[in-house]
């Protein structure tokens, strides 16, 4: 299987049935969905976001919440906390309206979630295994239970000094599965309420999340795994896009600066071939109910 389908975009409204056709095809099977001609527009006057000074001491990333109009981990502050708020919010209404045109089968299912825009360079940061996104993974949240609802993301480089975003994509999903669900310890009776009651997740962690975190933990803690599994490298350039079912595609970021990011959360029932969703790849594996 290819890592990448192509589109040749340069704007949402040039997605044709056609184009629309192979974009759902493409991303439901785990290949990344690659627009190399759509940006997202800056203006000049938001050159100033341009840093890594921008973050809050403890923050990768620039978050934002277009429901409730939040903006989290900077320390801007007046006008400039406006201003990039403003920008934040632009690309996540941009990225709404380009998943809606691209995937017009997902709109009466699809969730806004956060947006993030990340200054930081991705190559040489410290943090733990589990924290690092430089291995190869799939996505899951350790506090924040997906509960069956998949991951998918719009990514925008863009890196004003030429630099790209250097990625590994993976092993596809089934494969991923049948090195590492084998290897997960069911969840102990009653850990979910436990959980929640701890306040360690927002709500109850089925055993879907359990199976997905746990993987997502096993696959960067093993450096055999790393080291030997089939990848491939990309190099998105800058004023590229790229569209991705973070929890099915694995994928390491090696390097790279100033990103946008958008999360949608879809529910099972609204991806159109649910024997490719990783819910579905995992109760066969498994051949046990996970929700
Ligand atoms: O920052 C990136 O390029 C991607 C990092 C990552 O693994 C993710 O956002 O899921
Ligand atoms: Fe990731």
């Amino acid at each position: 299987m290819k890592a990448l389908e192509t589109l040749e975009i340069t704007s949402p409204e040039d997605s044709s049935k056609e184009i629309q056709k192979r974009a759902i095809h493409a991303l439901e099977e785990g290949q990344v969905v690659f627009l190399p001609k759509l940006s997202f527009k800056l203006q000049p006057s938001e050159e100033r976001f341009f840093s890594p000074t921008i973050l809050s001491p403890k923050s990768k990333n620039i978050s934002f919440e277009l429901k409730h109009d939040r903006l989290g981990g900077t320390v801007c502050e007046n006008e400039d906390r406006a201003a990039l708020k403003e920008m934040m919010k632009r690309y996540a209404v941009e990225s709404k309206k380009l998943i809606d045109t691209l995937f017009p089968h997902y709109i009466p299912f699809i969730k806004q979630g956060r947006t993030s825009f990340r200054p930081a360079e991705v190559a040489g940061r410290i943090s733990s295994y589990r924290k690092d996104d430089t291995r190869l993974h799939i996505d899951a949240f350790p506090a924040t239970p997906v509960k069956g609802n998949r991951i998918l993301r719009v990514f925008c480089n863009v890196n004003p000094h030429g630099a790209p975003r250097v990625w590994n994509v993976g092993e596809p999903f089934p494969v991923v599965v049948e090195k590492m669900a084998p290897r997960v310890r069911p969840p102990l009776p009653g850990s979910s309420l436990l959980l929640k009651l701890l306040k360690i997740t927002k709500d109850y962690r089925t055993k879907y999340d359990h199976y997905m975190l746990n993987m997502h933990d096993i696959m960067k803690g093993d450096t055999e795994y790393q080291k030997n599994a089939e990848h491939t490298e990309i190099k998105f350039p800058p004023y590229s896009s790229w569209i991705v079912y973070s929890d099915q595609v694995s994928h390491a970021a090696l390097s790279g600066q100033y990103l946008f990011e958008q999360t949608f959360y879809l529910p099972p029932e609204g991806v159109s071939r649910q024997e490719t969703s990783p819910l579905r790849v995992l109760e066969k594996f498994l051949n046990k109910k996970l929700l």
